[in-house]
């Protein structure tokens, strides 16, 4: 028998900005991610300063969700969803980001949303920045460069946690912010804090300085939610990808561990309120003198979360390169293939024992609930003659995932909330921009030029990962 909690949250998980469409409907601004490029054939992703005519801009309709909604809903209700993990999209509801009132209409539309997945008893947990801010507080502000950000997105939070108050119990504050260490790419610069990499500018103490403006954000984002409604749990979201040494050899452990020190202090800044004892060490020795004042360093101790929310996707491995004590961590050039792991088309380590490192790794350090909000293995799918979806390898992947996060549990004592794979209905996939990179257990039709009819249809996964909730687990 199962170990899982009785009301443990099965569900799945999405982003507004990659499955809603209707960027233009109902007052909403434009954010940075209405205005990026697809990424096709290994081309990255990036911004540009408007809609050129002739780009490929998936995003715009997407699934068009916004129109397709209730009809979603019903279909997770049939899969037995516990909980629907979405983001609100900041640009519906401050247009601008810097409005001085926000956008009824778009307030109206996660009323309506969440009213319908109420109808069907689906809990809904709530990213409130999810690589979507307004290109507004981009070009006028600098993006999360600039102090200002955090009244701006302290009034958004806070807008969204009254109006929703009494529908809205789980929330999460920055999707996946530890991902900016990612510091030499523009990707991972935009779609987390609204930057791009600055020839001559030293992007490691910029993404320190943007990083820290959104964590004192955050905090007083959680302190508000508190405030508004005791009942609220408010976590963090954390991209969980394990670093581990290459060989036994200690200054390839010590790398690791630096590595990982590198990408996680935004949880030990999350969870214990504040930072690591490594990091103004680091700083003096960079001579980085960040804005980093005495009354942020306490918003940042009383607003700790209450879990840690978590994607999970693959591992990463790393050797030791760096001659010098300090084992300087830089992502972009720092992995090395693992000789004991497969890679999915997309260079992605599969590697399910990792999730349960990673939990382990958490639950150390941290002793709070954990919610995996993402996994999922993205492939491209045929159709059968039969006209179905046979995803087994979508299978394959999620229930050996399963079965560690159950260990996880059952052996580690580890408290786990809920399970929310990612894009459990196709979208659009956010590293590529196109839609033929696929997680879904909901097919729908429409392909990368932005044809297809956006009929959904349910595959082999759909009817698996019903009968996994209907038996909490025991069935993989
Ligand atoms: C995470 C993001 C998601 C999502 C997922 C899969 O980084 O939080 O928004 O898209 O990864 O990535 P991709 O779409 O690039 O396959």
């Amino acid at each position: 028998m199962t170990k899982l909690r009785k009301d443990f949250l099965w569900g799945g998980a999405v982003a507004a900005h990659q499955l809603e469409g209707g960027w233009q409907e109902g007052g909403k601004g434009v954010s940075v991610a209405d205005i990026m490029t697809a990424g096709a054939n290994g081309v990255p992703r990036r911004i540009t300063n408007g809609v050129l005519p002739g780009e490929n801009y998936p995003n715009h309709e997407a699934i068009d969700f916004y129109g397709h909604y209730k009809e979603d809903v019903k279909l997770f209700a049939d899969m037995g969803f516990k909980c629907f993990r979405t983001s609100i999209a900041w640009t519906r509801i401050f247009p601008n980001g810097d409005d001085a009132e926000p956008n009824e209409a778009g307030l109206k539309f996660y009323d309506d949303l969440f009213d319908e997945m109420h109808k069907y008893n689906i809990e809904p947990v709530i990213t409130l920045s999810h690589f979507e801010i307004p290109y507004h507080l981009v070009t006028e502000y600098g993006g999360w460069s600039n102090r200002k950000l955090i009244d701006f997105f302290v009034k958004f939070a806070e807008v969204c946690f009254k109006r929703y108050q009494g529908k809205v119990k789980y929330w999460m504050t920055f999707n996946e912010i530890n991902n900016q260490t990612n510091y030499d790419s523009d990707f991972a610069l935009m779609t987390n804090s609204g930057l791009t990499v600055q020839p001559g500018e030293d992007m490691e103490r910029t993404m320190y300085q943007a990083s820290h403006y959104e964590l004192v954000a955050s905090a007083l984002a959680v302190q508000k939610g508190h405030e508004i409604d005791p009942d609220n749990q408010i976590g963090c979201m954390i991209a969980m990808v394990p670093i581990y040494p290459l060989t036994s050899k200690p200054a390839d452990i010590m790398m690791a561990e630096k590595a990982m020190q590198s990408r996680y202090w935004f949880t030990d800044v999350h969870c214990n309120g504040r930072y690591p004892s490594w990091m103004p060490v680091f700083f003096e020795r960079h001579g980085y003198n960040l804005d980093i004042t005495e009354t942020d360093l306490d918003v940042l101790a009383e607003g700790t979360v209450d879990y840690i929310g978590f994607s999970y996707y693959m591992s990463n491995t790393i050797e030791d390169h760096d001659d010098s004590p300090e084992y300087h961590y830089v992502e972009s050039n720092n992995h090395t293939k693992n000789p004991y792991l497969e890679e999915s088309e997309w260079g992605w380590a599969v590697d399910p024992e990792g999730l349960r490192y990673g939990m382990n790794w958490f639950n150390d350090r941290y002793h709070l609930p954990q919610f995996i909000v993402e996994n999922g293995f993205g492939a491209v799918d045929k159709i059968a003659e039969d006209g179905k979806i046979h995803d087994d390898y979508r299978i394959d992947y999620l229930r050996r995932h399963i079965e560690q996060m159950k260990l996880a549990v059952e052996y580690d004592g580890i408290d786990l909330m809920g399970y929310t794979p990612w894009g459990c209905i196709d979208l659009v996939s956010a590293g590529t921009g196109q839609m033929s990179k696929r997680y879904g257990f909901i097919y729908v039709d429409k392909d990368d030029e932005g044809n297809g009819t956006l009929a959904r249809s349910p595959k082999d996964s759909f009817y698996w990962y019903k009968n996994v909730i209907a038996s909490n687990g025991d069935e993989l």
